[in-house]
């Protein structure tokens, strides 16, 4: 919990960051924002991760400091690991000998660490920096206040998702008085991409088709189309969501070829429609409107059978009463 968190930062130097495999907004800005923090309090730290920064990231201060390692070749009182389910998810060697402090924001996540905070009410990681910050008494720099920005801001979808919530936004305008210019961060999350993007975008949304009912969307991305476009990691981030902005919409399936029948399935779905669910029955697993999992063999067949099984639950709910979004989440599609 947050008060062994502060005690262990008072009482100890010499510390290390990392977080899982293939980093996204939250796992990036968290790390750096704790980086810098502990920084502040004159503490001995580095961030270390198995896996490149997505090059739009290293806008942000310190993101070109991160070191690559894939196993602890240094000694440290102890090693944040941040926004990851277990202790295999940052891909580092030797990661379960070290005094482990575990920060995360899904209840879902093992409590692998020696010192384990997770705080599921929390809208990103990052948030729980700002609490960390405030409770250890340290000042919000503008560093440390652009990297929780990032957080808030790709974990949120910018405000839209249904963790998004007062708190979120209080932290959020403090963030703001502290120095952060929200133009500035959205252009480096949102426009920062290489053209590979629009053109495997233009590739996998050419894909998209209803079921018959037309609440359910899928799409496909097939190694050929990265080869074609010379997309790289993060090229696709978001294009799940993308069929869900039709309002007749209300599942999302986007499977990707990670080798020849070996798919990666992403499942977005609105309201109180569970897609977790229909990703654990597939050996996966997620939050309610976010989750994934992999299948392997026919392509068609797995594709159909993903599909059934939103559309057989969403028929269970309208049984029960029709779908319906939660009115602040129409809102903020609007
Ligand atoms: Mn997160």
């Amino acid at each position: 919990m947050l008060s062994q968190v502060v005690e262990l930062i008072e009482n100890n130097n010499k510390f290390a960051i990392t977080t899982h495999v293939r980093p996204d907004g939250d796992g990036i800005g968290s790390s750096l924002g704790l980086n810098w923090l502990l920084r502040s309090l004159d503490k001995d730290s580095e961030i270390i991760a198995r896996d490149d920064v997505p090059s739009s990231y290293l806008q942000l201060p310190g993101a070109g400091d991160i070191r690559k390692v894939s196993e602890i070749d240094r000694e440290y009182d102890a090693v944040f690991v941040m926004e990851c389910s277990d202790i295999k998810r940052p891909g580092i060697a030797r990661l379960d000998e070290q005094f482990v402090v575990n920060i995360d924001h899904h209840a879902t996540c093992e409590h692998f660490g020696t010192i384990n905070w997770i705080d599921p009410t929390a809208s990103a990681v990052g948030e729980m920096i700002y609490n960390l910050c405030k409770a250890i008494g340290g000042r919000v720099t503008k560093e440390i206040a652009e990297c929780v920005y990032l957080a808030l801001v790709t974990d949120t979808g910018s405000f839209h998702f249904p963790n998004t919530t007062d708190r979120t936004l209080k932290v959020a305008s403090e963030l703001v008085k502290a120095g952060v210019e929200p133009s500035a961060i959205s252009e480096v999350v949102y426009n920062s991409y290489s053209w590979s993007r629009v053109a495997l975008m233009q590739k996998v949304m050419a894909t998209v088709k209803r079921d018959e009912t037309g609440k359910v969307a899928f799409m496909r991305q097939t190694l050929e189309m990265v080869e074609e476009t010379g997309a790289v990691d993060g090229d696709n981030n978001g294009f799940v969501n993308m069929p869900l902005v039709a309002k007749e919409v209300f599942a999302s399936v986007y499977m990707r070829e990670v080798e020849p029948n070996s798919y990666r399935v992403s499942l977005r779905s609105k309201g109180d429609l569970n897609v977790a669910s229909i990703a654990e029955s597939f050996d996966g697993g997620g939050h309610k409107n976010a989750a994934g999992c992999r299948v392997e063999g026919n392509w068609d067949k797995r594709e159909s059978e993903l599909v059934s099984a939103i559309v057989e639950a969403i028929k269970k709910m309208d049984k029960q009463k029709p779908i319906q979004i939660k009115e602040e989440f129409e809102l903020s599609l609007a």
